[in-house]
């Protein structure tokens, strides 16, 4: 690296994305504590997650007066949500309407992919290599590219050879596709097929959706937001911003102290109806040992089982929709608008993938293996125009490892990861000096309602570099012993759940071939780890080194 170049344009901070988390970063270092900061942006807008993630029914599952910041009271005042569940493009708005209010655009490179980081010993700070070949130095190095932004598509044999046009869900055309009159293949039943499929269904001449897992889901209860309960938000918004900052998932909602199995049988099955009627994540709330309990589980798992066999009509396509292998919201739970109604549609079809697992994509479409009435294995071609991958992310690692980050001796992220995520309160990787993650794996990020998590990461960075700003230190980095320390931290949280247990599970990296199998969020709960978080900055940041 040359020095002088360095010097010259160095700047105090750079940021790797213009998401929610990006975008306060990027306001709490330049505006409150006037750094010179920086944002490197891969999108041609603002908008993380929701800048990619355009797909039909594409809408946060999180409330919306509850997925926002809090941090000004003004911009609280001035954004209206039109509906209970914000949109995807209701989404990207809002964060428009923040860059636009912060002035926030001026230092933001859009269209700019980061392509590596190099940890330089002798300038103590980031070289950052953009797709262009441009370098942007830097003595902080800050991601914030979103826990579920590096697409998955699976590797099917033939994909090449098909003939219509395919599609991922996290790769979504902004144009738009256009279902009409076509015959679509849908492969994946995750919270985003569960979104997407009512609404392909739609307007789609034929739907086959590809189950290789059945899943629960619980109605959203999505509604457009009356005047009288957008005005009640905004009154309230100091109380909402104190409990989403309390509680353990950043939701608006608490986690009942009530215990299923300490609940006679017809009480909570009337706690059960009363949950699914007002619908949403807030279903898990309805008692507290769901996720430590299997035999608790299982009476949430009946209930919805039982809900499911209900709405389908037809008896075989309900089985397969109600034949789930894992305990209620040991995976990401989804919620729903109309998708197990989707099914009595008569242009929808269930593949069970179990019964006729897929084998390759041809040219006309998606080939099965059937069997046949003498019971002989048969091959099942289905035709189709176009293929939706609603088949999820290389969640939370996926995207920092392809930044290819190199710290101290040229050490990769992917060497220092190479049997899963490690590192230190979720925040700092050893080795990686004057690198802060924001929303990584350690930290209880996709466990939570995302811009609480974020708000409380985003704070704690901020407040660590204003601490050393003030006490001169140029870097902070985390010994081996606290990643170890922290690292058997999060796995004993982790291990009190039933949110390892799964096999399948993109929590544990399990979805990806070749990932090390890790379960990575911190399920200790956000206000246990702000706390952890917190006590840490009192005790002047012990367990981290400074010089
Ligand atoms: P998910 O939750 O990872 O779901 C992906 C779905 O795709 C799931 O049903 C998978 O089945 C299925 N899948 C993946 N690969 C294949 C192959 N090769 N064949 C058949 N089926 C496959 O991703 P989503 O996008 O739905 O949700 C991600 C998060 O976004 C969500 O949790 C919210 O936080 C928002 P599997 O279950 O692995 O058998």
């Amino acid at each position: 690296m040359n020095s002088q170049e360095t010097a010259s344009n160095r700047l105090d901070a750079l940021i790797i994305g213009a998401g929610f988390s990006g975008l306060y970063q990027l306001h709490c270092l330049r505006d409150k504590q006037g750094l010179n900061a920086r944002v490197l942006e891969a999108g041609e807008g603002v908008g993380g997650t929701w800048y990619w993630n355009r797909y039909p029914g594409a809408r946060c599952d999180s409330e919306s007066h509850v997925y926002c910041y809090t941090f000004s009271k003004e911009l609280t005042e001035d954004w209206n949500w039109s509906e209970r569940y914000p949109g995807a493009a209701e989404i990207v708005s809002y964060l428009n309407h923040v860059a636009d209010r912060f002035d926030l655009r001026r230092s933001i490179d859009f269209g700019s992919r980061v392509v590596s980081a190099q940890f330089s010993e002798s300038d103590n700070g980031w070289c950052v290599e953009d797709h262009t070949g441009q370098r942007h130095y830097a003595q902080f190095l800050i991601t914030a590219v979103g826990c579920l932004s590096s697409a998955n598509v699976p590797d099917i044999e033939g994909l090449g050879d098909f003939a219509g046009a395919w599609y991922h869900t996290g790769q979504w055309p902004h144009e738009g596709v256009d279902f009409a009159g076509k015959r679509v293949g849908q492969i994946g039943t995750g919270s985003t097929g569960i979104q997407a499929a009512p609404v392909i269904a739609s307007t789609a001449k034929h739907l086959s959706v590809f189950q290789r897992t059945a899943n629960y889901s619980v109605p959203a209860r999505n509604h457009v937001l009356t005047p009288d309960q957008r005005s009640d938000h905004k009154r309230d918004a100091d109380a909402i911003r104190q409990l989403t900052r309390s509680n353990s998932n950043g939701h608006g909602w608490r986690i009942s102290d009530r215990r299923a199995l300490d609940t006679r049988d017809a009480e909570r099955q009337a706690i059960y109806e009363k949950a699914w009627t007002t619908g949403g994540l807030k279903f898990r709330s309805a008692f507290s040992d769901l996720l430590s309990s299997k035999q608790a589980n299982d009476t949430a798992a009946a209930f919805i089982q039982g809900k499911i066999r209900n709405l389908v009509k037809d008896p075989v396509t309900a089985a397969s929709l109600a034949d789930i292998d894992h305990p209620y919201a040991a995976k990401r739970p989804p919620i729903d608008t109309q998708y197990f109604e989707t099914f009595n549609q008569d242009n929808v079809t269930l593949v069970d993938l179990r019964k006729t697992p897929l084998l390759r994509v041809s040219e006309n479409g998606l080939v099965c293996r059937a069997s046949n009435s003498e019971g002989h294995a048969v091959e099942q071609e289905y035709n189709l125009d176009i293929l939706v991958f609603a088949t999820g992310y290389d969640a939370i690692t996926g995207t920092l490892l392809r930044l290819d980050i190199r710290g101290r001796h040229g050490v990769t992220l992917k060497q220092a990861w190479s049997s899963g995520p490690r590192n230190h309160l979720g925040l700092q990787v050893a080795q990686f000096p004057n690198l802060f993650m924001i929303t990584g794996p350690g930290s209880p990020s996709v466990l939570t309602n995302m811009p609480a998590a974020i708000e409380q990461h985003v704070e704690w960075i901020s407040n660590c570099i204003a601490y050393m700003k003030h006490h001169n230190y140029t870097l902070i980095e985390s010994p081996e012993t606290s990643v170890d320390s922290w690292v058997n931290q999060t796995n004993a949280e982790a291990n009190k759940t039933l949110l390892p247990t799964v096999k399948h599970s993109w929590y544990l990296g399990a979805n990806i071939p070749g990932k090390p199998r890790m379960f990575m969020p911190y399920a200790g709960g956000l206000d246990r780890y702000r706390d952890i978080c917190n006590q840490v900055a009192i005790e002047n940041y012990q367990g981290f080194e400074f010089s």
